[in-house]
This record gives C-alpha cells, sequence and structure tokens, in this order.
C-alpha cells in the first residue's frame, strides 16, 4: 500500500460523517409528524427486506444528545443530517409545525457547542404522503411546495447552519421511486420517472433560490448527486453509446440543468420514443441552473456497461435492486456487468479509483466549484465479538483506500473540501431493511446501543490528525 504514507490533509478539512431522517430518527408519530412516502412504502408488504420500517430506526430523535456527544469523542468536525419534511410540514403545505423545527435547532445547537459543523439536507426523500397523493415527483406543483419548505427550514435555521444541500441524489428519488419501483413510492412508470427528474431539477432551482432569500450571504449552498462513474466495458462504438446513454441518465440529467442550464441532446433523442418532454416549460432550465457554491458528490461503486449484443450469457449486475422494471427509463441495447475485484455485502465492488476519477470529473465539469464528497461507505456483515468489540478490518481498507483517492484528487488540482463517511451507525438500509450495516458505529438492534467499530476509531483518529492511521492501528 505506497500510498499509506504521507497522505495528510489540510487543517480546514472537514472530517464528517452522514445520515437521514428517515433512516435514523424514528418517533414516525411524535408532536404532529405525519407519513412521508416512506412510511407507506416500508409499512406495504414485501416492499422492504424482513418488512422492515423506521418506526423506530435507531431513535435518534431521542438519543441525539448520546448521537453527537458521541461524534465529539471520535473526533469528527463536521455531520450531514436530513431534515424530515413531514415533521416540519406534515401536509407538506402551509405553515411549519414549531415542535419539529425546535427539533433541528437543539440538534444543531447540540453540534456546535461541541466544535461540528451543521451540513443540513433538505429532502432525503421522505415526501409528505399527502404530496404524492396529489401526483408527488411527476407533478410540478411539488416542486413548489419544496421551495415553500426550503423557506421555512431556512427561515428557521439559517441563523446557525452554514451549509445546505437541496437535494440528495435525485437519481433515486426518480428513477428507483417512479422507474424501478424499489424506492417509495414504489411506481413503474418511466415517464412518470422522466417527469420526476424534471421536476427534482425545477425543485433544486426553486429551491435554492427560496434559500437564498432567507440565507445571510455566507450561507453555502448544493445538491449532493450520485453522480455514477459509468465506464464502458470496451472502446467499440456500440459499447460507449451503451454507456453513453447510461451516463446521460445517470449524470447527465441532472447536472445538465443543474450545471449547465440545459439537458443533454442525446438523452432527448434517446427517450423521444417515450417523451416530448413537454413538460419542460420556458425558464425551467434558466430556474434549475442557479449559481451553487459546492458539489456534493455521493460515491460507493462504478457501472461496466456494454451493448447487449457485447454480454457474455450469464448473470449480468445492475447495482439497483432487483426489479422487473428498469431505473433507465429509454436505455436501449444496454447490458450491465459485474465490475471486477472484492465486493461489499451489497454486492458492489470496491473501486477507489472510480471516486478519484469521479471527482476530477466534476472538477473539469464544474470548474471553480468547491467540491465535498458527502457520501462514502460501504456494508459489511458486521457482529460484536466475545470481548465486545466490533472489528470491522474491511471497513477500515474500505475508508483508507477511498481517502487516499480523495487525497490523490487533491494532489491532482481538484478542490475537495471535505468527506462524510456513509454512515455514522448502522441505520435503516432502504428496501434492504435492517440487514445491512453500512455504520462506522454498530446499532444492537435488541437494545439500541451504540458501539463504536474499529473503522469509527480509525477515522476519529485521521479527523484529529489529518493524516490516514496505518489500517491495523485499532
Ligand atoms: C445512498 N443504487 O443510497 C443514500 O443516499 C443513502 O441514504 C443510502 O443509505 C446509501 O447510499 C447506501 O445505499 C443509494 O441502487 C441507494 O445505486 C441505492 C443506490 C445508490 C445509492
Amino acid at each position: 500500500m505506497p500510498e499509506a504514507q504521507n497522505v495528510s490533509f489540510p487543517p480546514s478539512f472537514l472530517w464528517g460523517a452522514a445520515t437521514s431522517a428517515y433512516q435514523i430518527e424514528g418517533a414516525v408519530r411524535e408532536n404532529g409528524r405525519t407519513p412521508s412516502i416512506w412510511d407507506t412504502f416500508s409499512h406495504t408488504p414485501g416492499a422492504t427486506a424482513d418488512g422492515d420500517t423506521g418506526d423506530t430506526a435507531v431513535d435518534h430523535y431521542h438519543r441525539y444528545r448520546d448521537d453527537v456527544a458521541l461524534m465529539a469523542r471520535l473526533g469528527l468536525n463536521a455531520y450531514r443530517f436530513s431534515v424530515s419534511w413531514p415533521r416540519v410540514q406534515p401536509t407538506g403545505r402551509g405553515p411549519a409545525v414549531q415542535a419539529g423545527l425546535d427539533f433541528y435547532r437543539r440538534l444543531v445547537d447540540e453540534l456546535l457547542s461541541h466544535g461540528i459543523k451543521p451540513s443540513v439536507t433538505l429532502y432525503h426523500w421522505d415526501l409528505p404522503q399527502e404530496l404524492e397523493d396529489a401526483g408527488g415527483w411527476p407533478e410540478r406543483d411539488t416542486a413548489r411546495r419544496f421551495a415553500e419548505y426550503a423557506h421555512l427550514v431556512g427561515e428557521a435555521l439559517g441563523d446557525r447552519v452554514d451549509q445546505w444541500t437541496t437535494l440528495n441524489e435525485p437519481w433515486c428519488s426518480a428513477f428507483l421511486g417512479y422507474g424501478s419501483g424499489v424506492h417509495a413510492p414504489g411506481r413503474t412508470d418511466p415517464v412518470a420517472a422522466l417527469r420526476a427528474a424534471h421536476h427534482l431539477n425545477l425543485a433544486h432551482g426553486l429551491g435554492t433560490q427560496a434559500l437564498r432569500s432567507v440565507l445571510p450571504a455566507r450561507a453555502s449552498v448544493a445538491v449532493s448527486l450520485n453522480s455514477q462513474v459509468i465506464r464502458p466495458l470496451s472502446q467499440q462504438p456500440e459499447d460507449l453509446a451503451a454507456a453513453r446513454q447510461i451516463d446521460d441518465l445517470a449524470c447527465g440529467v441532472f447536472h445538465g440543468p443543474m450545471l449547465h442550464g440545459a439537458y443533454p441532446a442525446t438523452l432527448l433523442e434517446a427517450t423521444s420514443p417515450l417523451t416530448d418532454w413537454s413538460y419542460v416549460l420556458d425558464g425551467d432550465l434558466a430556474t434549475a441552473h442557479q449559481p451553487l457554491d459546492a458539489l456534493g458528490l455521493n460515491y460507493y461503486t462504478p457501472a461496466l456497461v456494454s451493448s447487449a449484443r457485447n454480454a457474455p450469457a450469464g448473470p449480468r449486475a445492475d447495482a439497483h435492486g432487483a426489479s422487473a422494471h428498469s431505473p433507465w427509463p429509454g436505455a436501449r441495447d444496454v447490458a450491465f456487468h459485474q465490475p471486477p475485484g472484492d465486493r461489499t455485502e451489497m454486492g458492489w465492488t470496491i473501486d477507489p479509483g472510480g471516486l478519484h476519477e469521479l471527482i476530477m470529473r466534476y472538477s473539469r465539469e464544474a470548474p471553480g466549484l468547491p467540491l465535498h464528497v458527502t457520501e462514502n461507505g460501504a456494508a459489511f456483515p458486521d457482529k460484536v465479538d466475545d470481548d465486545g468489540r466490533v472489528r470491522d478490518p474491511e471497513r477500515v481498507a474500505y475508508l483508507h483506500a477511498h481517502l487516499a483517492a480523495v487525497h490523490r484528487a487533491v494532489a491532482d488540482g481538484a478542490d475537495v473540501r471535505g468527506y462524510y463517511l456513509w454512515s455514522l451507525m448502522d441505520n435503516f438500509e432502504w428496501s434492504y431493511g435492517y440487514a445491512k450495516r453500512f455504520g462506522a458505529v454498530y446499532v444492537d438492534y435488541a437494545t439500541l446501543d451504540r458501539i463504536p467499530k474499529s473503522s469509527a476509531l480509525w477515522y476519529g483518529q485521521a479527523a484529529r490528525t489529518g493524516q490516514l492511521p496505518p489500517v491495523d492501528a485499532f
């Protein structure tokens, strides 16, 4: 491991951990909170592994003080969390619920008092069910409702939070939620998925404008994209064409409007048999194209893509969950392959070079825009040893290799300001329920006790020293 030596980060580097509201909070019926699409979906038989729901999750709503104290003890200096829309604005319309906002105020104050920088994501997939009943993201009004919600939260927390993110991974919201149906609301309509993508772009733009109107000038506004690393199986034209289609549907469909004010022409062309995009109204693309202060990148694994003609027989891997319906509307003649290498428990190939590639791509696509790795991490089958410790050497190796890749990107000229490990602690892993553990901190689901894994100790030391400790340090 040659990169193990002299990997040091600047003192200003943000060493964070990330979570999201539905995955950790629980308390789904407290203080006027109403169901989100994830409450409805997780209570639908067959939708999640073992019928798991976020009803209790890891009870962070009641244990946030201890969780913040734990982060501080580990040595983290940043924390990325999301606000639950139905906790703050239960019907998705009208005035905010004071108790909902107060929870996030207390959380933020607790973080600040421990010297941990809060980073707020407004939307991490928990749309108020009432807005889904009115049509959800395929409908334009949802984007307007989002702007109103952004305004409420900005007003309430703008005096104490400097880092804001509009949407987390709109690709998942649009294409897993309305295309393949493996995420809430579980719809499987390719045109609805494309309409959702457009209204998420619009929501990002309107939400950014709403935030700007209430936040002080020092505040930073960003979006977190799971802009995926798409690799062609070969340089043959038909494989390159397959990779282009998937890249447009994974990345260009969002960063086109958000960063450049236009959808890629190749995307409009490929989807033309499905939709004429007539829901894109005059001015929408200019609205989506707001000046940003930073860009968040979430990275787990690359995708390897070819023309279906060049696919060897046998099981094909698309890392996006089993469904008879595609999360790639309009894609034709495309096959997915398992990239070579070791895998995590999700079946996702471990490929730190992909993170370097992703960062360098966005350094070019968005020159001058500071980047944050807003999610990166891995699930492994962790267990408590007889001595009460949780040893996760695979996760330590994963983090070490990916942080070394970030460091390499910085050395190559990228402006990366921070890294947020997914996740602070084990939590509700969406349709996989509690079976997949992404945490640096282990959660005993019988007692909800938290036990820092060796990766948490390792990462904490990296955060405190600005250098990557040896992989066997803990
Ligand atoms: C991200 N896919 O989700 C989310 O932002 C987190 O909430 C989640 O827990 C984490 O990654 C781990 O999965 C994804 O199918 C879910 O490609 C699915 C995919 C990607 C990201």
